[in-house]
């Protein structure tokens, strides 16, 4: 095939290091940013491929998210917007580990098995992070669109759910929105405008938020998105990406992980304050009490908070539509007893990562999603979102309906639906927070998290776990489980499970329990379990 000896030249200006093997990882290709100029080049391929099979443009993001910036990575987007099919997972895997001389051959065989039509035109998006290897490494990517006669547009510095969104709008023929980041900045700061230009009496202090950009791609974007926003959020940029390292001491993860808040960040007690993670598909808030406790609202109290705002104007609109919201089995307890028992909300739990809570949200009128990590978003169905807007044009309907149906519409402008986005997110939970007059303290209020502990243990071979019910419950191996629940019976309000991680080799123990004393002996003695019955390597975990 004639379209082939293109990529047999270009290919020897990307070569594989022999024996070299990655996995295409929950979230992409993940790794030093040394080890990723083949594999660049590889997915540019892919992704021609997939436009040509899906006769749609396909997104490339350059980025490794929360890992250090010696790191790099790549993600694939599928035309809607979303993370690339688990079925092509396994192509891009294959693909990647395919020594250099087997290359074509790789190929063809895709093309043969997808039954592609390599005469047909294929687009690619790419975008990178700020990353100083993310220049080098999307020009791979360009390289290997342009060496299938693919079309490229190079969007160069743009966040994760940026790109997402070009994806989208470009495939919906702007329908979704204008595929410009002037387009973004309008669609999403109108819509805030809109949300928030009723509400009396905003002061200053209201109006002010705190952000850490995690010296990433999102400080970058916040700068520009803030223009766009008239003062009606006045935001303090920290960690902007001028002086200090990407994600170091900084950022969403570190946030999480750490229970404290980033280096740089100079705040007092009761403010505002947020932390993207670094391509800003991930934000947490927090704030710190008079007394100096600091506190997180996470992927859990965003989830709540969201909800229940969405579940208040359903009720005054008096639509029936069906709302979920879906967390993983890292949800705090507390999170989801609220949502049943307190708020009635439908909750589903799904296996960790991103594409298996998109999944699931899918099947609602209303699926709201969010990791206890903080990345989510939600989604609204075309025909809850049919409804919603006749509602908003109804002149027959009376002015509180009218009014909840025209918030309705303009939180779904707010969302960005192909993925979760940290301004997307930041801008609506301000805007809810708004509406609501609620203070950050208010909001943390709704339910108190259970003291929880996260541990890692190191095996010879992490995949001798294997689990079922959403990770919740280990199937092997033998004895496991039943090890576990023997645990968790000692302990009040105890709750653990144990699952192979997807991004390290290690096995992950997560715990909570009524007090933080228990949840740290309970992860403890979980893990010690897991440690003795799945090969436990190095030294025995101690408490
Ligand atoms: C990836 C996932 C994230 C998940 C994490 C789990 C995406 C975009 N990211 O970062 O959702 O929480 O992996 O990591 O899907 P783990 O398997 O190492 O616990
Ligand atoms: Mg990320």
């Amino acid at each position: 095939m004639a379209q082939f000896q293109e990529v047999s030249q270009k290919s020897t200006l990307h070569p594989k290091p022999v024996g070299l093997v990655l996995h295409y990882g929950t979230a992409g290709f993940r790794t030093n940013a040394e080890e990723l100029d083949h594999i660049m080049f590889r997915m540019g391929l892919l992704a021609t491929l997939r436009s040509k099979k899906t006769q749609a443009t396909i997104g490339v993001m350059v980025t490794a998210s929360h890992n250090p910036e010696e790191d790099n990575g790549v993600k694939l987007i599928d035309p809607m917007g979303q993370m690339l099919t688990p079925a092509w997972e396994g192509y891009a895997t294959q693909l990647a580990n395919i020594e250099q001389e087997e290359l074509l051959t790789a190929l063809k065989d895709i093309v043969e098995r997808e039954a592609i039509d390599l005469i047909q035109e294929a687009k690619v998006f790419v975008g990178k992070d700020t990353r100083r290897s993310s220049g080098k490494l999307s020009q791979a990517v360009l390289d290997g669109v342009a060496a299938l006669s693919g079309h490229s547009k190079d969007y160069g510095l743009v966040t994760t759910p940026q790109l997402h969104y070009m994806v989208c709008c470009q495939n919906t023929q702007a329908r979704y929105g204008d595929a410009t980041l002037e387009g973004y900045y309008r669609k999403l700061s109108q819509a805030f405008i809109q949300l928030t230009k009723n509400v009396p009496n905003r002061t200053d202090d209201q109006k002010h938020l705190f952000v850490d950009g995690a010296n990433g791609i999102g400080a970058l974007k916040v700068r520009e998105m803030e223009k766009h926003l008239k003062q009606e959020l006045q935001i303090s940029l920290f960690n902007d990406g001028s002086s200090g390292k990407l994600n170091h001491q900084c950022g969403a993860d570190f946030v999480k992980v750490q229970q404290k808040a980033p280096t740089g960040i100079s705040m007092k007690a009761g403010e505002r304050c947020c932390s993207f993670d670094g391509d800003a598909d991930r934000i947490v808030y927090y704030f710190s009490d008079s007394a100096g406790q600091f506190h997180l609202l996470d992927g859990d109290k965003i989830a709540t908070l969201i909800s229940t705002f969405l579940k208040e104007l359903l009720t005054q609109i008096g639509l029936d539509l069906k709302i979920a919201v879906v967390q993983t089995a890292y949800a705090n307890g507390s999170s989801t007893h609220y949502l049943e028992d307190t708020m009635k909300v439908l909750v589903r739990c799904t296996k960790t990562g991103v594409k298996h809570l998109h999944h699931a949200a899918q099947e609602f009128d209303i699926g709201v999603y969010f990791e206890a990590n903080g990345h989510g978003t939600v989604l609204f169905s075309k025909a809850a979102e049919e409804k919603i807007q006749q509602l908003s044009e109804d002149s027959n309907s009376n002015d509180e309906r009218k009014r909840a149906a025209l918030l309705l519409q303009n939180t779904i402008d707010l969302i960005n639906q192909t993925v979760g986005d940290a301004i997307s997110d930041m801008l609506l939970i301000e805007a809810i927070l708004a509406i609501k007059g609620m203070s950050v303290q208010q909001w943390d209020a709704i339910y108190t998290n259970l003291p929880n502990r996260q541990l890692k243990v190191k095996v010879l071979d992490r995949r001798v776990i294997d689990t079922t019910d959403a990770e919740r419950r280990a199937v092997s191996p033998a004895g496991l489980q039943e090890a576990i629940d023997g645990l968790v019976e000692t302990y009040r309000q105890g709750r653990s499970f144990v699952r192979p991680s997807g991004t390290e080799d290690v096995v992950r123990v997560y715990a909570e329990a009524e007090t933080q004393e228990s949840a740290d002996a309970l992860a403890n003695d979980v893990s010690l379990a897991v440690y003795r019955l799945a090969g436990g390597v190095r030294d025995e975990p101690k408490p």
